[in-house]
């Protein structure tokens, strides 16, 4: 008997983590902080629990001064290209702090506006397999820096079929499924967002 009512509390149990577990699984955003990563190379993988990444510069209220940080995002297929969407950025001492991002070595966002200040969000798609980010501080005014989403986007998949788990976005980005309607912008165009109330009800 006593071996019976022990099945009957750990069999719920079980599937109560089973199903906890499975839900975790679907969270599409991996969080990173970039002044934790400075200097290293981070892979984004394709069929990933989480195949994307939600970015800040620094998890304190406000990043260092006289602060010099790079971190390379690779995609681990020669055919996948990023999506970096830069969601906010609050870099109020301008230019003396600047972020560059860069496609391969080409700087993507040449235009100033976009190094810092509080400009509104933007995006880039890369045509190579890796984008740098590079933030730099000087000794005056701290701030909180930037929010962005990096995604894979998969440009050798034709018609982007969501049936085989992708989302082709408005602007044309494939994405992974698993990113769409998670609140935030892996598309750069917020198309993997727009439907979400209709799907959800
Ligand atoms: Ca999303």
């Amino acid at each position: 008997m006593a071996t019976i009512s022990v099945f009957r509390i750990l069999t719920p149990l079980c599937l109560l983590i089973l199903i906890i577990g499975l839900n975790d699984a679907k969270v599409g955003n991996d969080k990173y902080y970039m002044d934790k990563m400075c200097g290293n190379d981070h892979f984004v993988f394709d069929g990933d629990k989480q195949p994307g990444i939600s970015l800040q510069l620094t998890s304190s209220s406000k990043y260092k001064k006289n602060f010099n940080c790079t971190v390379r995002f690779r995609t681990a297929q020669p055919s996948q290209r990023l999506i970096i969407t830069i969601e906010k950025m609050d870099i109020s001492d301008c230019p003396g702090d600047s972020l560059y991002i860069y496609d391969g070595t080409t700087l993507l966002n040449k235009d100033s506006k976009q190094q810092c200040g509080t400009p509104s969000p933007f995006t880039f798609t890369s045509s190579t397999t890796q984008i740098s980010m590079t933030f730099t501080s000087n000794s005056a005014v701290e701030s909180s820096g930037f929010q962005a989403a990096i995604a894979l986007h998969f440009p050798m998949i034709a018609s982007c079929p969501q049936n085989l788990g992708f989302f082709q976005c408005k602007n044309k980005n494939c994405i992974s499924k698993q990113l769409q309607c998670d609140g935030r912008n892996h598309c750069g165009d917020e198309t993997d967002e727009n439907q979400c109330s209709i799907l959800s009800g």
